[in-house]
């Protein structure tokens, strides 16, 4: 199918899936031979944003940046995939304009339940923000203001990785030239 730039922004809390989602989508995407830019927060934040804190206005200014360098992506014709918490609506709200201006944005909320995200605890970083060892959790003792508006909501903890990605490439597609 033929097709213009597009970014997929993947917001949830941590241990949403997000990496998992959007790595099985760039495969997918990759094995049809499109190349895709990947901003995963924790990559941004090691190369992009390595000063930034976790304040609400650090994380905006984290989410601006991506929000600009995937609008950059998608100006020249190609594909974001990004991966981040971004709590704040508006924020999210300000990244989908800075892309838009250039080409499709579609923003997928990663709703798995906090309960499920706490129970993975992939890197004991609940553990630690329930003991007050790590102040300032998204989830715990910091907010996640879900999206106004999203194209895909998807549970990861009732659906099936596979059906996740196909119900994004489908609101990927939706609206290009056959
Ligand atoms: C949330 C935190 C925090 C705090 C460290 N709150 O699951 P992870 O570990 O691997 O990914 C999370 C990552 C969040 O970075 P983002 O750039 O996506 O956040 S934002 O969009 O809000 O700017 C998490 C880790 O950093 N981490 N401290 N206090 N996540």
């Amino acid at each position: 199918a033929q097709h213009g730039g597009v970014t997929v922004f993947l917001t949830g809390l941590s241990g949403a899936g997000k990496s998992t989602v959007a790595d099985a989508l760039v495969a997918e995407l990759e094995a049809e031979g499109r190349p895709v830019t990947v901003l995963d927060g924790d990559v941004v934040r090691t190369h992009l944003s390595s000063e930034l804190s976790f304040s609400r206005e650090h994380r905006d200014l984290n989410i601006r940046r991506i929000g600009f360098v995937a609008g950059e992506v998608v100006k020249h014709g190609g594909t974001a995939v990004v991966a981040a918490i971004a709590p704040y609506d508006r924020a999210r709200e300000e990244a989908r304009e800075l892309v838009e201006r250039h080409g499709r944005f579609v923003l997928v909320h990663l709703a798995t339940p906090l309960e499920v995200c706490e129970a993975r605890d992939v890197k004991g970083l609940y553990a630690r923000a329930r003991s007050g060892e790590l102040t300032g959790f998204t989830g715990v003792d910091d907010p996640y203001e879900p999206p106004s508006r999203a194209e895909v909501v998807v549970d990861t903890s009732v659906t099936p990785l596979a059906e996740s990605v196909a119900r994004i490439r489908a609101a990927m597609d939706g609206g290009t030239v056959p």
